[in-house]
């Protein structure tokens, strides 16, 4: 662990030093997720600065979801977490490549079917109308981070699991290269919840743990509704982003 001291001459407050000292090493990996980082004792001996300097460096990166403070445990680091735009139409493989994630998917089902009263509902389509069903558990670096799953309107892509292996490819991709669809808007809604048994065991997380369950519509340019999406996101792991307007 690089152990330089502070640089009382610097225009950088000392706080800001400590900080930045917290965070090579996290972002170096000295210090891992859930694993404790020195006390705020440790650290302002080291330094040979105040305690309530360090604590003001540590409470900032807890506003920051960097670390997170047990009472009578001591401060650990938060585990990585993603950021997703709440006000973009992108797929998750474009999301999180964009941020330099690997993407991949261990396919659950993939199968042509009969529209459920649920998915019916959604797609604005009678009962029974052919829809593909896919059911995902979507991976970052290797790591389970979402359960999604897709019901499209089967008229709209047909062949879909003829042609495509979804552990390695975007549906998004496929529906827009292939079938030439252009994925226009959509509607989402977002609830918080405890995980079942079930989405506890793919997602490798404990049962009753939190939760983000969020269901998308997905509409083309002529305001047709192909997919319908339920998917179940870690809620320790996803942070949702959204800039908003004052109308
Ligand atoms: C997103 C969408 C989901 C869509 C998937 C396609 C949400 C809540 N859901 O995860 O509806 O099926 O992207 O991803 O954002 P892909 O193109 O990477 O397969």
């Amino acid at each position: 662990m690089i152990e330089q001291p502070l640089d009382a001459t610097s225009p950088k407050p000392l706080y800001e030093q400590v900080k930045d000292f917290i965070l090579h090493h996290i972002q170096d990996g000295t210090f891992k997720p859930h694993t404790r980082i020195p006390s705020e004792r440790e650290l302002a001996q080291r330094f040979g600065v105040n305690r309530l300097t360090v604590t003001k460096a540590i409470k900032e990166l807890e506003q920051a979801g960097l670390v997170y403070v047990r009472i009578g445990k001591g401060t650990f680091v938060a585990p990585e977490t993603y950021n997703l735009q709440l006000d973009t139409l992108m797929s998750f493989t474009e999301e999180m490549r964009q941020r330099g994630h690997e993407v991949s998917s261990r396919v659950l089902n993939a199968a042509m079917t009969e529209a459920n009263a649920e998915s019916a509902h959604r797609l604005c389509v009678p009962v029974g109308t052919r829809v593909a069903i896919l059911r995902r558990v979507r991976c970052v670096n290797d790591q389970p981070i979402a359960l999604e799953t897709s019901t499209l309107l089967a008229s709209a892509c047909p062949d879909l699991f003829e042609h495509h292996d979804f552990t390695a490819e975007s549906l998004y991709a496929a529906l827009r290269t292939r079938y030439k669809l252009a994925l226009a808007y959509a509607e989402q809604t977002l609830e918080a919840r405890a995980a079942s048994r079930e989405e506890a065991v793919l997602l490798e997380m404990a049962e009753r743990a939190p939760v983000l369950a969020i269901q998308r519509v997905t509409y083309d340019d002529r305001s047709r509704a192909v997919e319908y999406a339920s998917s179940v996101y870690r809620g320790d792991r996803y942070k949702f982003r959204a800039v908003l307007k004052n109308l």
